[in-house]
């Protein structure tokens, strides 16, 4: 039977169901700048195509702006480091004020993993200020103490599908992907962590179930029951 050491949880629709919440926090600060982008919820599943709340609004005003070819790094950047400064204080208001709860599941295969001596860690392309509202919102103040490494958008730039993220929670924790397993909603995701050399358990969402998973090593519903053990053995037959 392999060992398993370490659980690597995405955050964002792995963790929590949170892209709701991002599109509503998202759509809230068109608003307070007066701007008339509205992301209903098809094109929200479209643009999280692109990882990173800012890299998906320049993204959006580049689709927007197709005529303008050099796109004026001042101004543009400015508006878009704005909108995401009042996006994300919305959002994480909203978090604080007990909006979001966990995944089913999660709570339970964390506890499981910490009395078995699994360690676990974090890598998410959504920015420090949010995991920590989440965590601490889920956990508690002392959230910080259950994880051995936690890589965000503030220390792992290069965002998914690019590898960085893993490949620096890898790097944190001193140990092989291959005693490792990542857990993820989406296929930027999954390219992201199969990049890094682990084994990855998906549990999409409504935002994500369209994706292809190929290569995972289980696509779920959640994680409702999903233990140490039946991870161990999942592990072990992704070895044969
Ligand atoms: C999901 C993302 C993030 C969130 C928005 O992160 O791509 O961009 O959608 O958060 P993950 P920010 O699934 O890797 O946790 O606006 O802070 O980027
Ligand atoms: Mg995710």
């Amino acid at each position: 039977m392999s060992k398993l050491a370490a659980l690597i949880f995405d955050l964002d629709g792995t963790l929590a169901d949170t892209e709701s919440l991002h599109r509503a926090a998202f759509n809230y600060a068109f608003r307070e700048e007066g701007m008339d982008w509205h992301w209903d919820e098809a094109l929200y599943t479209r643009l999280l195509d692109i990882s990173g709340g800012k890299e998906r609004m320049l993204h959006y005003w580049r689709e927007t702006h197709p005529d303008v070819t050099e796109v004026d790094g001042g101004a543009v950047d400015g508006l878009i480091a704005k909108l995401h400064e009042i996006k994300t204080a919305y959002y994480e208001a909203k978090v604080k004020a007990g909006e979001i709860s966990l995944r089913p599941g999660v709570l339970a295969l964390m506890n499981e993993a910490r009395a078995n001596g699994v360690e676990l860690a974090i890598a998410t392309t959504t920015s420090a200020i949010n995991v920590a509202a989440l965590m601490g919102s889920a956990l508690g103040d002392a959230w910080r103490d259950n994880f051995v490494a936690v890589r965000d958008a503030s220390n792992a730039p290069l965002k998914k599908p690019h590898p960085q993220v893993y490949e620096r929670v890898l790097q944190d924790i001193g140990l092989p992907a291959q005693v490792c397993i990542a857990f993820e909603d989406s296929s930027n995701g999954l390219k992201a962590a199969t990049a890094a050399g682990l084994a990855t358990v998906i549990t999409p969402t409504s935002f994500t179930s369209h994706n292809d998973f190929t290569g995972a090593l289980k696509v779920l519903k959640d994680l409702s029951g999903v233990g140490i053990e039946q991870l161990r053995q999942w592990r072990s037959q992704a070895d044969r």
